[in-house]
């Protein structure tokens, strides 16, 4: 890992030092992704069983995982992971209930009162990957909120293991947020499943989750289709950025690095550091612990695009940052609350070094599901409004429509829709008719 200098690098040093790998899907994905999107949609249940033998080398016994299984799942589980899931489950439930998003009513104008009301999103289809491993942490992270918004039906799809079967860990975790649909499909055929809806798989109006290229680009494709379901938001491939000063304990700093390299090898690990001799230590520490890890392979992958930038103090670092928008910041810094109010963009922020991101990524009770590759810049992570729509309501009474109408009147002119002028002058007739009559 070599150590740049920020104020040494022109402006191309500097965009290169902040590019992420491409993370637009290539012409083989797009392609590809297309291919499986169609022959899910006409193919039904026997194109997804076709796929899943094909791309997962496994036949599983149903689409759906039965119930007893489920069952079985929990209670086969080592009851240390199952304490585990449901201690989790608990913190995700109460910071996430905490922030949940209220109706409210205005009196806008005498007689007009105008609402916002919360509803959950009627069918949901949450995507848990098992790519390199299973992934019970994010069954967790989307099926919390969608618990806690309501919604009345939540689906979830993940990929069969090599003997065909869901992985029980992903089942205790569905259980834990009251999920009673899971079916085994993965890849971009589980998108397309709910996207479109298949004899057994039912059609989903919102798909959320994390992924890998593949189902990444079907869940671009399927939201840009006409009538195409809602998406969260692009997720993957995972990045962490941390500012660290001379304070920063540099094994544990690197602990963090590691803890998102090894997610996969296209994981972007920046350090942004005004010490040097940090930036140097942190990059040993890295060398030595990437050693002992069992997916040390992916980790130097990782390793091998990233980046240590000396800055020429934190304000410079915290800007860069900004610019980058990354999916998680670490401020491993003697006093992070100082520097914590300049952050405008970054997906979630971790403070101090008793923070390491996999407390958020796990247990902490934040979500893991978050802005990737800049989307930090416009949106936060996963959270109960995900699961909902804000539909609003109105009502005028006859002095209310008095009130306000002659203001429609005049901006109806301006725009030339008379229609809709009439709209409100007919009314106005009649209230005035009224009033004449009174
Ligand atoms: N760091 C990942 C989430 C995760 N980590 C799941 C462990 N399990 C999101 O960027
Ligand atoms: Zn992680």
């Amino acid at each position: 890992m070599n150590v740049l200098t920020w104020d040494e690098l022109d402006a191309e040093g500097r965009a290169d030092a902040l590019r992420r790998a491409t993370a637009a899907a290539g012409a083989e994905v797009t392609a590809g992704v297309a291919a499986i999107l169609e022959e899910v949609r006409t193919g039904g249940d026997a194109a997804l069983r076709r796929l899943t033998e094909r791309l997962d080398g496994a036949v599983p016994d149903a689409l759906e995982v039965p119930a007893a299984e489920r069952a079985r799942a929990v209670e086969g589980l080592d009851p240390l992971l199952r304490e585990a899931i449901t201690e989790a489950a608990g913190r995700i439930r109460a910071f996430h209930a905490a922030g949940m998003q209220s109706g409210y009513a205005v009196e806008t104008a005498p007689g007009v009162v105008c609402e916002r009301v919360v509803r959950p999103i009627r069918r949901v289809g949450l995507y848990v990957p098992a790519g390199s491993a299973p992934l019970p942490s994010t069954a967790l992270m989307l099926g919390v909120p969608a618990q806690l918004a309501g919604c009345p039906e939540v689906v979830m799809c993940t990929p069969p293991g090599p003997d065909g079967s869901a992985d029980a860990a992903v089942l205790a975790a569905a259980a834990e947020c009251g999920i009673t649909r899971v079916f085994v499909v993965g890849g971009a055929q589980a998108v397309a499943a709910m996207a479109y809806g298949t004899e057994s798989v039912p059609r989903c109006d919102k798909i959320f989750g994390p992924g890998n290229a593949w189902v990444t680009e079907a869940k671009r494709q399927v939201s840009t289709a006409e009538g195409g379901p809602g998406i969260d938001m692009p997720a993957g491939p995972s990045e962490v950025l941390v500012i660290a000063d001379a304070s920063a304990d540099p094994e544990l700093v690197a602990a963090d690095l590691l803890s998102q390299a090894e997610h996969g090898p296209d994981s972007q690990v920046i350090l942004l550091t005004d010490d040097r001799a940090t930036a140097e230590a942190v990059a040993a520490q890295v060398e030595e612990q990437v050693e002992t890890l069992p997916r040390a392979a992916i980790a130097r992958k990782a390793l091998a695009a990233s980046r240590l930038v000396v800055t020429a103090d934190l304000e410079q670092a915290v800007r860069i940052s900004d610019d980058y928008a990354p999916e998680h910041l670490i401020l491993a810094v003697a006093d992070p609350r100082a520097l914590v109010g300049g952050v405008t963009r970054a997906g979630s922020v971790f403070l101090g070094m008793m923070t390491p991101e996999t407390l958020g990524d796990y247990c902490s009770g934040t979500n893991h599901v978050l802005p990737t590759a800049g989307a930090a810049r416009f949106t936060g992570g996963v959270n109960v409004s995900s699961f909902q729509i804000a539909m609003t309501v109105q009502e005028a009474t006859p002095a209310g429509l008095a009130a306000v109408g002659p203001c429609a009147v005049v901006l109806s002119e301006a725009e030339q829709l008379h229609a809709h002028q009439r709209a409100v002058t007919r009314r106005l007739d009649r209230i005035a008719a009224a009033g004449a009559a009174a």
